[in-house]
C-alpha cells in the first residue's frame, strides 16, 4: 500500500491566520485523504472509475455541505472551513474535490437558497450524508461559456411539467439519484428543477475516454419528454443569475482545491530533489532545480493569501463574482504550472501513477475548463474593472 507523506507547506505562518476550528477542519480532512484517499486513488484514476466507497468519508468530514446549517444535516461552518476541506480534498484528487464540489455548490446551495421548506427537509438530510448524490445540469452540447442560449426546456401541462433537452459533461451524472437541472419556460425564463432517477424518459449516459478527471464520473442527462412534478421546480430565483450565483460557491471552493493540488506537487517535487542523486549530488542542489522550487512555493504562498483573504470577504457577505473569478483562475493556472514543472523535476517517474503529479497534471486540463475556462474568467475581470463586455 502507498504510504502518504505529505507535508503541508505554509511559508508566511498562515496558520496564525486559522482559528482553531479551521485547523480542527483541515487536520481531520487532512488525515482522512492520507488514510483512504492516496492509498487508493491512482489504481480508481488508471480504471477510469470513481471510489464509490468513500462517500461516506466525505461526509464524515463534512464535505457535503460544509456551510449549509446543521438544521438540515450540513455542517454549519465558515468559508474559510470549507475553503480548507476542498483543498485538502484536492490534495488528494480534483475528481473527489468534484464530487464534493458539485454536492454542496451545485446541489445543496440551490435547493438551500432557491427550494421550498418541504424541498430542503426532504432532500438536504439525505444529501449531507452521503445518502443521495446529486449532480448539475447546466451545460450542452451547443452552450458551454454560454450557458445563457440553452435549449433545455419545459411546458406546463397543468398538473406537471413536461421537460425535454440534454445536458453534456455533468459530473457525478452516471451515479446520481438526484439532477439540478436549469430549463427555460415557455417565455424563456430559467428556471431550476429537481429531476430523481427513475422518472420515465430521463437517462444517464457515462462518457468515456478522458485522460483527465478520470477518478470522477462524468456523463450527459437526457430528458425525453420527462413528467416532472410541479412540486420539484426550485421558486426562489429564477434567470441565468440562478445558476450562476452556485457557480460563484463552487469556483471560490475550486480556489481552494487548485492550492491543494500545487501543495501536493510540490512537497513531493521537494522531497524527491533532496533523494534524488545526479553527479554525485541530490538535484536539489543544481540552481535550475532550486529555481523551480523557490518560484513554486512563491506562487502557492500567493494563492494562499489572495484565497484566505477571499475567504474573509466571503464571510462578511462582501465577496464579489470578480473577485472569486479572479481566485479561480488566478490559482488553477497556478498548480497546473506548478504540476508541469514538479513532472520535470522527477524525470521519468514523474510520468508513472508512483507518484501523483502526473494525476494532478491531467486533471487540472478539466479543471482550468470547467467552472468557467480561464478566457472566461479574464473576461469576467476585464468586464469588472473597464465596465466593457467584451463576451459579446
Ligand atoms: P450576463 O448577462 O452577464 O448575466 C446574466 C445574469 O446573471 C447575473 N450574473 C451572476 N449572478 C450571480 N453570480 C455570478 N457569477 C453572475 N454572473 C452574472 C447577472 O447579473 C445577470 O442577472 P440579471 O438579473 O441582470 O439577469 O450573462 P451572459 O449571458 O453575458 O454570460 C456571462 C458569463 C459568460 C460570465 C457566464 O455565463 C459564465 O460564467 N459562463 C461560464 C459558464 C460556466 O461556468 N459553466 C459552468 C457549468 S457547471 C460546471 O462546470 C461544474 S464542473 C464540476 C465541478 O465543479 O467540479
Ligand atoms: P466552449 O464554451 O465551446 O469554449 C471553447 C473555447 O472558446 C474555450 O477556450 C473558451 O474559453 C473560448 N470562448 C468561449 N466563449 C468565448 C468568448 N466570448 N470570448 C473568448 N473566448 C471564448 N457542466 C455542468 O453543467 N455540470 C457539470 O457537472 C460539469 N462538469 C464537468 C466536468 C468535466 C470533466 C468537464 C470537462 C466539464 C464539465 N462541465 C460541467 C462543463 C464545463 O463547465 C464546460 O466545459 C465549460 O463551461 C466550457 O464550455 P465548453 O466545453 O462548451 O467550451
Amino acid at each position: 500500500m502507498k504510504q502518504d507523506l505529505f507535508q503541508a507547506p505554509d511559508y508566511y505562518q498562515l496558520d496564525d491566520l486559522l482559528s482553531e476550528e479551521h485547523k480542527l477542519v483541515r487536520d481531520a480532512a487532512r488525515e482522512w485523504v492520507k488514510r483512504d484517499v492516496s492509498p487508493i486513488i491512482e489504481d480508481y484514476a488508471q480504471k477510469a472509475e470513481f471510489p464509490t466507497s468513500i462517500i461516506s468519508g466525505l461526509a464524515e468530514i463534512g464535505a457535503f455541505g460544509p456551510y449549509i446549517p446543521e438544521e438540515y444535516g450540513g455542517a454549519g461552518l465558515d468559508q474559510i472551513s470549507y475553503g480548507l476541506i476542498m483543498q485538502e480534498i484536492e490534495r488528494g484528487d480534483s475528481g473527489v474535490r468534484s464530487t464534493a464540489s458539485v454536492q454542496s455548490s451545485l446541489v445543496m446551495y440551490p435547493i438551500w437558497k432557491y427550494g421550498t421548506e418541504e424541498q430542503r427537509k426532504k432532500y438536504l438530510p439525505k444529501l449531507a450524508s452521503g445518502e443521495w448524490i446529486g449532480c448539475f445540469g447546466l451545460t450542452e452540447p451547443d452552450h458551454g461559456s454560454n450557458p445563457g442560449g440553452m435549449v433545455t426546456n419545459y411546458k406546463d401541462m397543468g398538473d406537471h411539467y413536461l421537460l425535454n433537452g440534454a445536458k453534456m459533461w455533468i459530473s457525478n451524472a452516471p451515479f446520481a439519484q438526484i439532477a439540478v437541472v436549469w430549463a427555460k419556460n415557455e417565455e424563456g425564463r430559467i428556471h431550476g428543477l429537481i429531476v430523481e432517477r427513475g422518472m420515465e424518459g430521463f437517462s444517464t449516459p457515462e462518457t468515456h475516454g478522458k485522460w483527465s478527471l478520470r477518478a470522477s464520473a462524468t456523463g450527459e442527462l437526457i430528458f425525453d419528454n420527462v413528467k416532472v412534478p410541479k412540486e420539484n421546480l426550485l421558486p426562489n430565483k429564477t434567470g441565468l443569475g440562478a445558476p450562476l450565483g452556485c457557480l460563484d460557491s463552487a469556483r471560490y471552493g475550486i480556489a481552494w482545491g487548485a492550492i491543494g493540488a500545487a501543495m501536493d506537487c510540490y512537497d513531493t517535487a521537494l522531497r524527491y530533489a533532496k533523494e534524488r542523486i545526479q553527479f554525485g549530488k541530490p538535484i536539489g542542489a543544481f540552481q535550475l532545480q532550486q529555481k523551480k522550487l523557490a518560484e513554486m512555493i512563491t506562487e502557492i504562498t500567493k494563492a494562499q493569501l489572495l484565497t484566505w483573504r477571499l475567504g474573509v470577504l466571503r464571510n462578511e457577505g462582501k465577496a464579489t463574482s470578480a473577485q472569486i473569478s479572479m481566485a479561480k483562475r488566478n490559482n488553477v493556472a497556478m498548480a497546473k504550472e506548478i504540476c508541469s514543472e514538479a513532472r520535470q523535476m522527477l524525470g521519468g517517474m514523474g510520468i508513472t501513477g508512483e507518484y501523483s503529479i502526473m494525476r494532478h497534471m491531467m486533471n487540472l486540463e478539466s479543471v482550468i475548463t470547467y467552472e468557467g475556462t480561464h478566457d472566461i474568467h479574464l473576461l469576467i475581470t476585464g468586464l469588472d474593472v473597464t465596465g466593457l463586455n467584451a463576451f459579446k
